[in-house]
């Protein structure tokens, strides 16, 4: 049951898909006082937990702590941060039912683009509030338990965004690969060496003064031979693109745009203007339709050179300082030439310095034109990201119709979730990240966000050999699975390292587990429910389950419990229920043995990944050759299946081309017996 409230006027998010009538009850399940925006506040019991908020820090119960939902460009993802690249305005609080108790858990979206902060008992221990703006639609959601209240929810959103099927093979990036001999090298050294990769990332550096939708030619001289050269081996590349449009002369998309006024807008009409990579850039409008389809038309550039894949990255959008507060500070700086500074003058300057990239004020001094209405940016701050991304994704309707591409962006609002995934941003080559990554997941699920990783190995600071295989271990179950790193940092490709037979190996799992990995995927998104669930999510009525913050259901029949601690030789895990625990050195060298409910540590050496089958439950492996390098190569795999059944055990099994849009579940969905004498 979805209850719908309309505070104010509201602008039109388009995170919704689903028309209800506004519901002519008062919202009970929350106090609400309306002055200076709208409050909402409910005590909150002891045993109370609360999940979503999406990208946010922090565990998977989100008490205890506050979370403002406004996009922002940090590249330091600590736990003190209330604010990451997204926004992600729905949660879910979840009261355990005692017998005979009717349900009283409830979901929450707050639609408003603006500013919203969520109060999980930070201030005050026992209560949750949550600040929005005057004008913002809020949904209520009540249910039959957090699963339930999920899928309401996102059939209220609608259907998740579906990549191609190589986007689920092993993937690799780096700032700073430059030219075409650096890709080159990365596809024959994994290849060479029987490490599977299905795609490459082209980082700023492929563009012409990082100009959108341009090529350096001197960096790429034949760069559609090349997208096909790469192609004939079955890699992808993915090219970024950001969100601003470098101002000079002559370049064809920054004339059109000012031309057409596509242009975001400052107080005075004028095209406004904030500097990011390229130096001085306008950013488009995409909050305008017709600005929309003006930009996203620009992808074609490339995908008629071949190109079948995107990142969309600054698109919060970053800003690294506006024209005009520039000129402000070097005002103030230079006055203070010559000066004794003291302890406040020098603090003073360098705020001011500091204070230059992502300041409120600039985002509080452009303007968007939707549909004809002029808007102050603030005010839809955090829908920048997902219509840039929808304008990408519109636009390969027209382009290439009918066939999926891959896309994804940094940042996003619920309803992006359509038109592509995300990947969490720039982390570290910290241990704590691994754990940050596993808690964001289910998270992200639960707002629609299925396909979405983190940059394996960490992106800013080295990464080690051991960071990097135990991230990988976590990362097999991630359908976004790139390893990516920033300029200036060890590098990280996986033969940089002394043991690439551990890498080959972990990575050869990952492609064997695909048509689970996949199926799981795909069922997820057509029935919308979530890949990735927290342990109570399944096992409602445990009362240790919800207390379980580093371990997770993947799919339907697995549960992961990965290792994240540095020198670690195995883990605590916890198991609802008796389960087969299966170890794998390799694809090929596995042993299992039945672990019964309750807590066990589990040795688990650096090179092996160990994973938890769920009572009744299979799922195939696929058998590879040692000569597979892609997904193109076990389009035709045989299976084995993997399980823990007592006689037997069915399995829904979901395939299909890998490309074509139509995806569907009742043709695509094969019922598969399996018995126990079937099992390897
Ligand atoms: O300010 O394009 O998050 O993945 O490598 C850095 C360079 C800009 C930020 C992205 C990161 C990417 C980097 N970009």
């Amino acid at each position: 049951m979805i209850k719908k409230y309309v505070f104010g006027r509201p602008v039109k998010t388009d995170a919704v898909v689903m028309e209800i009538p506004e519901s002519k009850e008062e919202l009970s399940v929350m106090e609400l006082t309306e002055s200076d925006g709208i409050r909402l506040c409910c005590r909150m019991e002891e045993t109370d937990v609360v999940y979503g908020l999406g990208e946010q820090v922090r565990g998977m119960n989100k008490r205890g702590f506050s979370y403002v939902s406004h996009a922002t460009d940090d590249p330091a993802h600590t736990e003190d941060k209330h604010s990451l690249y997204g926004a992600h305005n729905f949660l879910i609080l979840h009261r355990r039912k005692q017998a005979e108790e009717e349900n009283r858990s409830f979901g929450i979206f707050v639609d408003d683009p603006g500013r919203v902060v969520f109060d999980v008992g930070e201030t005050k221990h026992d209560w949750l509030v949550i600040r929005a703006g005057s004008d913002c639609v809020i949904y209520v959601i009540d249910g039959d338990g957090p699963k339930d209240v999920v899928k309401q929810f996102r059939r209220l959103i609608g259907r998740s965004y579906i990549p191609p099927k190589w986007a689920f093979g092993y993937q690799q990036s780096r700032w700073g690969y430059c030219c075409e001999e650096d890709i080159r090298t990365v596809v024959r050294e994994h290849h060479g060496q029987g490490v599977p990769l299905d795609a490459v990332y082209l980082d700023i550096d492929y563009m012409e003064d990082y100009k959108d939708f341009t090529v350096d030619e001197k960096k790429f001289p034949q760069f559609e031979s090349f997208v096909g050269e790469m192609k004939e081996q079955d890699v992808h590349l993915v090219p970024i693109i950001d969100a601003g449009v470098k101002i000079e002369k002559d370049y064809p998309i920054y004339e059109e745009g000012v031309q057409k006024g596509y242009f975001c807008k400052d107080e005075n009409g004028e095209d406004f203007v904030a500097a990011v990579w390229p130096g001085r850039v306008h950013f488009p409008d995409v909050l305008n339709a017709e600005a929309r389809a003006w930009f996203g038309g620009k992808y074609k550039v490339l995908m008629d050179q071949g190109i079948d894949g995107f990142w969309n990255d600054m698109n919060e959008p970053a800003i690294f300082y506006s024209e005009k507060n520039l000129g402000k500070v070097m005002d103030e700086v230079i006055a203070l030439k010559d000066e004794n500074l003291d302890i406040h003058s020098f603090f003073h300057m360098k705020e001011l310095v500091v204070g230059l990239s992502n300041n409120q004020e600039d985002y509080k001094s452009f303007y968007h034109n939707m549909d004809g209405v002029k808007v102050r940016h603030d005010k839809v701050h955090n829908l920048y990201g997902f219509n840039m991304t929808r304008a990408a994704a519109e636009a390969f309707d027209r382009i290439a119709p009918g066939k999926r591409t891959l896309l994804f962006s940094r940042s996003s609002y619920i309803g992006m979730h359509r038109y592509g995934g995300i990947w969490t941003g720039d982390n570290r080559s910290w241990w704590s990240h691994i754990l940050l990554s596993l808690q964001q997941m289910p998270s992200l699920n639960m707002c629609g966000i299925l396909y979405t990783g983190s940059d394996i190995g960490g992106f800013g600071n080295d990464t080690t050999e051991d960071l990097l295989l135990r991230w990988l271990e976590f990362a097999i179950f991630t359908p976004l699975m790139r390893n990516h790193s920033a300029i200036g940092t060890r590098e990280q490709e996986v033969y940089q390292f002394e043991h690439i037979e551990d890498f080959r190996n972990i990575i050869r799992i990952r492609y064997g587990l695909l048509p689970y990995i996949y199926s799981e995927y795909m069922k997820a998104a057509l029935k919308d429910e979530m890949y990735f669930r927290p342990l109570s999510f399944d096992y409602p009525e445990d009362a240790h389950a919800v207390q379980v913050e580093d371990q997770l259901m993947a799919g339907e029949s697995l549960m992961i419990a990965p290792v994240y601690v540095q020198n670690a030789g195995g883990r605590y895990v916890y198991l609802p229920e008796d389960m087969l625990m299966v170890r794998l050195k390799s694809l090929g060298d596995r042993t299992s043995e039945v672990l019964t409910k309750g807590h066990h540590y589990v040795e688990i050496a650096l090179n092996e990944l160990v994973i938890f089958v769920k009572k009744n439950h299979v799922l195939p492996i696929a058998v590879l050759g040692d000569d597979m390098r892609t997904t193109a190569d076990i389009a035709d795999a045989e299976y084995e299946w993997i399980g823990f059944v007592e006689d037997a055990a069915e399995y829904l099994l979901y395939d299909d081309d890998g490309i074509a849009k139509n995806c569907n579940l009742e043709e695509n969905c094969k019922k598969i017996t399996v018995r126990r004498e079937d099992l390897a």
